[in-house]
This record gives structure tokens, sequence and C-alpha cells, in this order.
């Protein structure tokens, strides 16, 4: 069977759940919202559902149930590579259950069958000021797109049925996922490298093509396999995917979705943290003008940083009380790579983590004092030769889809309603606190 068969068949499977749990046991308390939560960004509020990923505070993500590792072992590897494909991922994230090879195969093709990005993509691109942020260049292709929207066509057709609406979402969700490397990829290369570009290679997948296309070479493209599955999806609650359901509950589709997706994503609390590290470091670095980075002068930058009033970029999470998985992943990636374990800025993103976690809780006000996905993924790509880190959230941007692409296809599926929870004024507040 292939993907959207079993996609279909998992729904069907699924479907009865959920309408058994509405049915029978929809007045079940799953909790209690607090004036703390009310006013601090919901924060633990259990109100969203998803099956497709699980984040334990203690210790961090699961895809459909299985850790990193576990995640990486189950997924047939692109021959000859060391990651799997990003379509394998695509194809567990949608139902549940690794592929085979030979299914694996089957995405790879059907994604490259969807992967051409319309000119008129690329003309939007090159209308928009050169210097414009590449998050705002990605979101605008996105959007862009939307004319091409099947599940927007179905819903004007006059026979629009909830039932039948995940299979529109499915079709240009894969049709979206299949062209954002070529995006990133023309981005990249119309911005930093002299606006030459070098064109997708058909027999590559959406990684190794994704890497073909920004001009750098293997292992590269092992590592955006590995960096686009790491960044998939951290359950429902986060800006990004919070955000692309949201809007998808309104029945907008998924190109409209998850360019605001992607909006959310480009906040420094958020993805942008990622470039926000590295625009750390290198001022560190500058600042050092040359000298040894000790542990007593990060001490210092660090509670510079903190005293200024900023953020320790790259660490922290609202949900996570442990150093996230992700950033361990990439950690052992860095560690088991020849030239990479001892490359100077992999030894100082090291010795932050040594020194940061100390700080931050002497500080004594973030709750999670370790470090999240963001403090290790910029070393590598440096490390590769991708050094313009104004980039690195779009990177973040193209794995994030695979999730909450995969995310509101479900929601279609399982006929989640318009999303509209109620606010109160502060009087009220006020007043059931006086009253308590
Ligand atoms: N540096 C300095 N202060 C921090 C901090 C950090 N890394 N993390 C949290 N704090 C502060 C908060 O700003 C907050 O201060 P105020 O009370 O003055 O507002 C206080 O500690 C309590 O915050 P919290 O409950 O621990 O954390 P939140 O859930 O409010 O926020 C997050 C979570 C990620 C936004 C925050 O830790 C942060 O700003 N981290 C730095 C940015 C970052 O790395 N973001 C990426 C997260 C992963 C991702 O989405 O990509």
């Amino acid at each position: 069977m292939g993907l959207k068969e079993t996609l279909k068949q998992k729904i069907e499977e699924h479907r009865p759940r959920t309408a058994k749990l509405m049915k029978e046991h929809g007045d079940v308390k799953i909790g209690e919202v607090t004036i703390e939560q009310a006013i601090g960004g919901a924060r633990s509020v259990k109100c969203l559902v998803t099956d497709i990923s699980y984040l334990d505070p203690e210790e961090g993500i699961r895809f459909r149930g299985k850790t990193i590792d576990e995640t990486f072992a189950c997924l047939p590897k692109v021959p000859g590579k060391g990651y799997p494909s990003v379509e394998a991922f695509w194809y567990f994230l949608l139902t549940g259950e690794a592929p085979t090879a030979q299914q694996a195969e089957e995405v790879i093709a059907d994604f490259k069958a969807r992967s051409q990005v319309p000119q008129y993509v690329i003309d939007v691109l090159r209308a928009l000021p050169r210097d414009s942020h590449p998050m705002a260049m990605f979101s605008a292709a996105i959007v862009a797109m939307q004319r091409e929207s099947k599940f927007s066509a179905y819903y004007k057709s006059g026979k629009f049925n909830k039932m039948n609406a995940w299979e529109p979402m499915y079709e240009e969700s894969t049709d979206l996922l299949a062209k954002l490397p070529a995006i990133g990829a023309y981005i990249y290369r119309m911005k930093y490298k002299g606006d030459q570009h070098i064109p997708s290679n058909p027999d590559l997948d959406f990684g190794g093509n994704f890497a073909h296309m920004m001009g750098v070479d293997a292992p590269y493209d092992d590592v955006a396999r590995m960096y686009f599955i790491l960044h998939s999806d951290h359950e429902s609650g986060n800006v990004s995917a919070h955000t692309t359901h949201l809007v998808a509950s309104a029945l907008s589709d998924a190109y409209y979705s998850l360019s605001a997706g992607i909006n959310g994503l480009a906040g420094p609390l958020h993805g942008l943290a990622n470039e926000e590290v590295l625009r750390w470091t290198q001022g560190f670095m500058e600042k050092l003008g040359g000298a040894e980075p000790t542990e007593e002068l990060i001490e210092k930058a660090l509670w510079d940083t903190l005293n200024s009033g900023q953020v320790i970029p790259g660490y922290g999470h609202a949900v996570l009380r442990k150093t996230d998985p992700r950033y361990t992943s990439q950690r052992e990636f860095c560690l088991n790579t020849e030239g990479l374990k001892d490359y100077p800025l992999f030894k100082l993103v090291s010795m932050i983590y040594k020194v940061a976690p100390g700080v931050l809780t002497k500080q004594g006000k973030a709750k999670n004092p370790w470090p999240n996905v963001d403090a290790q993924s910029g070393v590598i790509q440096w490390y590769y030769g991708v050094t313009e880190y104004d980039f690195y959230t779009v990177l973040f941007g193209i794995g994030r889809a695979i999730g909450v692409l995969a995310n509101i296809t479900w929601d279609r599926a399982l006929g989640y309603p318009i999303e509209r929870p109620k606010s109160v004024t502060t009087a009220m507040l006020e007043k059931w606190a006086a009253d308590a």
C-alpha cells in the first residue's frame, strides 16, 4: 500500500476514537486554568490534541511515540547515507508506521513530481528588496503559491464534505513541502552567492537535493536530513505549530497556514534563536580579538547579556526541564565527526554549555537553565560553510513545515473545529481573585 492509502486506513481507524471521546467522555476534566496561566501565555494548559509528537518535560520529544534515536533507527536510510530521507520521515509522521525502503522510494518519487517551483514565486522573491530578511522572503514565497491551493478549490467547489477534506489538505501539504528545498536554496543563493543558482537534481531525495542546490558538498546532505527531521515537530503548543493549526482551523488552506506559522517561527524567542546564538557567539569572539576564550570570559559575557535585559539565546524552554535531546543529538553528531569535534566554534559552544546553566540558575529567573535545539544547530551549519546566520531560521522553517503540515492534514481528518478560546477581562480576574 502507498502512503495515501495507508494514511486513509489510519484515519478511518482513528476517527471512532475521537468520536467516542467527544460523545461519551466530553465532560471529563483534563486540567484547570489559573490566573497565572491566563496572563502567562497559557503555559501548561492542556487544550490541544496531536498524535504526531509528544514533548515530555524531562525526556524531550518523541515522534509518533519514538525517541530521536529510535526514530532514526526505525526508518530506511538513503542508500549509501547515514540518515533516513525526509520523505520516509513524512510517511512515518503521517501514518505512525515506518515505511519499507520501497515505500520510501515511492514517496521520494512523488515529491519529485511535485517539486517544481512556479516561475511567479521566483519573480516574487526577486521583486523583494534584496536586504529583506530571508524569513520574510520564505513566508512570502509560500503565501504567493496560495492560488495553487487544492483545499481552497475543494472548499469552493460546492461539494465540500468535512469527512473528505483531509485529502486535498494532504495533497497540497505534499505539493508545498516538496517545493520548500528549492525555495530555501533559491533564497540562499540569490542573497548570498551572487545570485548564481544550481538546478535541481532529479536523482536526489529532499535533503540530498537541498544540499546540492545550496552548493554544499557531502556530508551536508546528511546534515540536511538530520536537521530537517530534528526540527520537524515539537508537539502542538509552540508558536509555529500552534499558529499553523490555529489558522488552518478556520479552514484556511496549507499555504496561508504554513506562511503564518513561519512568521511565528521568525521571532527571537522561537526559531530565530538559532541565528541569535551565532550572532552572540561571533560578537563574543570579536570582543575577544583573537584571545583564547575561557570559562571566566564566557561567564562575564553571559552576565553582560543578562544585565543588558536580553535573554541568553538557545537556553531555556517553556516545556522542557532538561537538556533538549535535539541539542544532544546534534552535539553527538559533532563529537562523532572528525574535524568538527575539534572545531573552535564547537569547543566554544561546548564551553558555553558548561557555564550558561550555572549562570542562569544563579540569576534564578529561567525555569529551565539548559540548552535547547537552537544552541547547537548553527555550529554545524557554520562548519560546513553555511555561515550566513540570517538564513538559519529558514532551515528551521523547512524542517518545521514537515511536522505542522502533517498536523493540519490530521486536523482535517479528525474534523477539528475552528479554534476559539475564551478571553476574560482583568476586572473579572480581580473579582475571582478576591472571591477565592
Ligand atoms: N536567558 C535569560 N532569561 C531567560 C531565559 C534565557 N535563556 N529563559 C528564560 N528566561 C527568563 C524569562 O525571560 C522570564 O523572565 P521575566 O520573568 O523577566 O519575563 C523568566 O526567565 C521565566 O521564563 P521561563 O518561564 O523560564 O521561560 P518561558 O516559558 O517564559 O520562555 C523561552 C521560554 C524559550 C522563550 C525562554 O527560555 C527564552 O527566551 N530563551 C531564549 C530564547 C530561545 O532560546 N528560544 C528558543 C526556544 C526553542 C525554540 O522555540 O526554537
